[in-house]
């Protein structure tokens, strides 16, 4: 028998990982590959496929985001033990399907030998830390003479997604998230703490996800400055897995306040607001994809000098919902190939068209956008006004001026954000929408109430 070869596209660490890998890591790796080589020359190319019961062992590393070996090839009937080594930077474990035989989660530099018992048929063992499998987390163990080959290198069953009625009308008890935005908080420093916490959330009418949030929230909390402002944050990790947050309105290095912290660890976080707009906050822990998709993201909003009072301010955050079965995290499969099942504001599907947002004729309105992505784009639009003022990645490109004209659409890529002004001249109600309409049909629909409504008909 022999080792399957290492595929060193799938196992090279990402050039990001191996700045922050540290020479210990380095030198464990070295050892753990030399180790293999020597299981490899001691075995026995000659094995019976039909020996059952003879023993091998064999090193396995684990690391962000691979494992290595990725693919390890055996007769049937061997014991088959891993001697199972951490040289990652965050907790890992490698498991069978049975979610009960393997590793315990170990620690970053923590190794464990391991009986994974004879090995009749081919099958698949990963690291049971939510996204890591579907982020390549996966060891593949090769049977070769197995007495049936029938379920051989079949994948795993695949758990669906849930599934959203776009017809379905909230529960009575359904609050949405509240868009009116507050005026920044008075001085010039601001202490946040952020909780880190994964936590089952409805995202639509009568579907459910564990979210992974901050302060169990999502978005999470919008955080309200003016440049020159101080923010110190700590972040409390109250969840199961690593989390981290990364504030695109910061300037400080990615391997210090950015790094990921496991449960129960926190770390202080504090930046200068340098420059205004409206700016995405999220987790950065690898798979960062899921961590985003799965609704770590918020805003911070730095406000340009003189900014002028308006009658309202909100804001909308959008994003997609990537739904994985009822109840459990969204799915890391299809946030990678950009099959989302929704797109929101702030949230929860359509929830401003089951409660609309109150204003009057007449009004000026300022709204914040984020698009928090992670991976659709935002065609901000208004239906039944026209922007007259709007700000976009830190430049007012449109004021009210008689020689000027106005906008349409405020667009943006994901985690850019801006503001636009406006006003609706006449009572009724407005959709709020993307422009991209594949998207208004997959809850990207909201609605302004401007004045007393006679009806809630939406003409769609
Ligand atoms: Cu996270």
């Amino acid at each position: 028998m022999s080792l399957g070869p290492i595929d060193d596209k799938t196992q090279q660490p990402n050039a990001l990982w191996v700045v922050a890998m540290p020479a210990v890591a380095v030198l464990a790796t070295m050892a753990i590959a030399i180790l293999a080589v020597v299981v490899t020359i001691g075995s026995d190319d000659n094995a019976s496929t039909t020996a059952a019961g003879e023993p091998m062992t064999v090193a396995v590393e684990l690391g962000e985001l691979y494992v290595k070996p990725a693919t390890i090839t055996v007769p049937a009937g061997t014991q088959l033990t891993l001697r199972v080594t951490n040289a990652g930077s965050m907790p890992h474990d490698l498991k069978l399907e049975d979610g009960v035989t393997g590793t315990k989660l170990l620690d970053s530099g923590a190794s464990e030998e391991v009986a994974f018992g004879v090995m009749e048929s081919s099958t698949e063992a990963w690291c049971t830390v939510p996204g890591h499998k579907e982020a390549g987390m996966v060891l593949a163990i090769e049977v070769t003479g197995a007495s049936s080959d029938a379920g051989a290198g079949a994948p795993a069953g695949q758990a669906t997604g849930a599934t959203i009625d776009f017809a379905a009308e909230p529960g009575p008890d359904f609050v949405p998230f509240d868009p009116a935005l507050k005026p920044a908080p008075g001085g010039t420093e601001h202490k946040v703490t952020m909780h880190a916490t994964e936590k089952v959330i409805e995202v639509a009418p009568g579907v459910t996800q564990e979210l992974w949030t901050f302060n169990d929230q999502v978005p999470g909390p919008v955080l309200r400055g003016r440049v020159g402002d101080i923010f110190t944050v700590t972040l409390i990790n109250d969840g199961t897995l690593g989390h981290s947050i990364d504030f695109h309105a910061s300037k400080v290095a990615w391997n210090d306040e950015m790094r990921t912290i496991g449960p129960g660890e926190s770390l202080t976080y504090q930046f200068e607001a340098k420059h205004a707009g409206i700016f995405m906050y999220h987790c950065g822990t690898a798979p960062a994809l899921h961590h985003i998709g799965n609704g770590m993201f918020g805003a911070v909003i730095v406000d340009p000098p003189n900014l002028p009072a308006v009658d309202h301010e909100f804001v909308f955050v959008q994003s997609e919902l990537y739904l994985g079965p009822e109840g459990d995290p969204g799915d890391l499969a299809k946030m990678q190939t950009e099959d989302h099942d929704a797109v929101v504001f702030n949230g929860y599907v359509d929830q401003y068209k089951h409660v609309p947002i109150r204003v009057e004729p007449g009004d000026r309105v300022r709204a914040w956008v984020l698009d928090a992505g992670p991976n659709e784009n935002s065609a901000f639009h208004i239906v039944g006004t026209i922007f007259d003022t709007v700000f976009k990645e830190g430049t007012l490109v449109l004021r009210p001026d008689a020689t000027t004209g106005g906008s349409q659409v405020l667009d943006l890529q994901p985690a850019q954000g801006g503001f636009v002004e406006f006003t609706f001249d006449e009572a009724g109600l407005y959709p709020i929408v993307t422009h991209k309409f594949a998207n208004v049909g997959k809850g990207a629909l909201g609605l302004f109430q401007a004045g007393d409504a006679t009806s809630t008909e939406v003409g769609h």
